[in-house]
């Protein structure tokens, strides 16, 4: 199994090379890495050579498909099909999904730099892939039975099944498990009642992972499951898509269960009672990927203030050369290199094994900040003109503001960051 996902995988690369080389020699331009070298030793990757082809291929698809599909997403609300279908052959929907289930398998570290690369563009398009590589898929990859595994993932490394997680409800947000939606136990089913609120990619979702109410007596996070609902299943149904702040072309929507019935072989891992922690294990990665976009975007925004400032002239010569505007830019430069920098350390240390609970909070707080003071120093450099939408930096100043809120508030970072610190020092 694992020599054909190791030959599987080898193939896709060597298939990725020769697109590369096509697109090459279509554009007249020589075949070479425009991924930036890292400057350090990158110690859990294994492969280095197929990793720098995937993130090179990554860097062009960005570049050559997705960037010049920006605003037409931001106008229709859609991305189009031929670009969900390119996501799909390029492997996307499964980065971080085992090899042995069709994925490419990548290590935390390979999917942060992953991550640099998909996010220099609109966040949409990381969020159509990132519920399958992240919070959609990771709750059967951690605590699903072999049965769950088999049967699941393949479709959603494919892209075939879109995946979605749904976890905050209309009463219940930063604190998740006060959650109420229940699931009561009838003969080899559940029956799941409740509304789950603002859930990433619920309209084009095939199934959801959805946290719910085993057992009534115990409030709080001890009473929670997890379990696998399909799309089509009686009594499951979705709200109108919210009209959101940014992220045009991501969609989110409330989910509906109504006397839903669900097998009982779809309860996560075969147990009950353990499905907050399922939730949180499967946050503490979802906040070190939300940090390394964190990163990409900010990376995109300080590039698009630095081409602006460097043409446009006032007072005689081009801003940048002006100190204040220079400040700006140095400052941003110092804190996207910061956060860089957390989330390889970060990422590394998830590789090593060792609990990044603390550390993913770090990094999900300092990131996401981070870049919303980046977008905020980007519409300065723009000036009137990054308050028009003629520029990419308007847009990214609205999209970057849920960077802050979802996946856990700043202030949900700072309680799990204070509280973690407090019980090792009682330890
Ligand atoms: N990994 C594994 N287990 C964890 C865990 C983690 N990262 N974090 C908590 N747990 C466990 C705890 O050990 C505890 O288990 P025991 O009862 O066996 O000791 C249990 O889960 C409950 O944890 P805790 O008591 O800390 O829960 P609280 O209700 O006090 O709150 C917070 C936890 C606030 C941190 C949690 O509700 C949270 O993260 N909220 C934000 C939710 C969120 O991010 N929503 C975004 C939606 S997804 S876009």
């Amino acid at each position: 199994m694992h020599g054909k996902a190791g030959i599987d995988r080898v193939r896709s690369y060597c298939w990725l090379k020769r697109r590369l080389r096509v697109m090459a020699e279509d554009d007249n331009t020589t075949f070479e890495t425009d991924v930036p070298d890292y400057g350090w030793e990158i110690s859990m990757i294994r492969d280095q050579e197929t990793l720098n082809i995937l993130l090179d291929s990554l860097a062009r698809f960005v570049r050559e498909r997705l960037m010049p599909a920006e605003e037409h997403v931001a106008e229709t609300d859609a991305i189009p099909y031929d670009i969900v279908n390119e996501m799909r052959e390029l492997g996307l929907f499964g980065l971080s999904i085992p090899e042995e289930f069709g994925g490419l398998g990548l290590t935390m570290e390979e999917e942060a730099l992953a991550a640099f690369e998909i996010a220099r563009t609109s966040p949409c398009f990381r969020s159509l892939i990132g519920t399958n590589n992240g919070i959609g898929s990771q709750g059967i990859i951690v605590d699903g039975t072999p049965a769950q595994k088999e049967y699941y993932l393949p479709k959603l490394a494919s892209g075939e099944l879109i995946a979605s997680f749904a976890l905050t409800e209309p009463g219940s947000g930063s604190d998740a498990a006060s959650l109420s939606t229940t699931a009561t136990r009838d003969g080899d089913h559940y029956v799941i009642n409740g509304t789950k609120r603002f859930i990433t990619n619920a309209p084009e979702a095939g199934m959801f992972t959805v946290m719910a109410r085993t057992n009534p007596a115990v409030k709080g996070a001890g009473g929670i499951s997890a379990f696998i609902v399909e799309k089509g299943t009686p009594g499951l149904s979705l709200g109108k898509i919210d009209k959101k702040m940014g992220q045009k072309g991501a969609h989110t929507s409330d989910v509906i269960f109504e006397n839903c019935r669900v097998p009982a072989a779809n309860l996560i891992g075969g147990v009950e009672g353990v499905g907050f922690k399922t939730a949180m294990k499967v946050l503490d990665k979802g906040r070190l990927h939300i940090a390394a976009i964190c990163v990409g975007v900010a990376e995109r925004m300080l590039e698009d203030a630095l081409r602006y400032a460097m043409e446009r002239k006032q007072f005689g010569k081009p801003i940048a050369e002006f100190q204040l505007i220079q400040a700006l830019l140095a400052d941003s430069k110092a804190e996207i290199y910061a956060a860089r920098s957390m989330v390889l350390d970060a990422a590394r240390r998830r590789d090593n094994k060792e609990d990044v609970s603390t550390l993913a909070s770090c990094c999900k707080m300092f990131a996401s900040e981070m870049c919303g003071r980046v977008a905020d120093r980007a519409v300065q450099i723009h000036g009137g003109a990054g308050y028009v939408s003629d520029y990419a930096i308007e847009r990214f100043y609205r999209d970057v503001r849920l960077f802050r809120i979802y996946e856990g508030t700043t202030q949900i970072q700072q309680i799990v960051i204070a509280r973690n610190m407090m019980r090792d020092f009682a330890s």
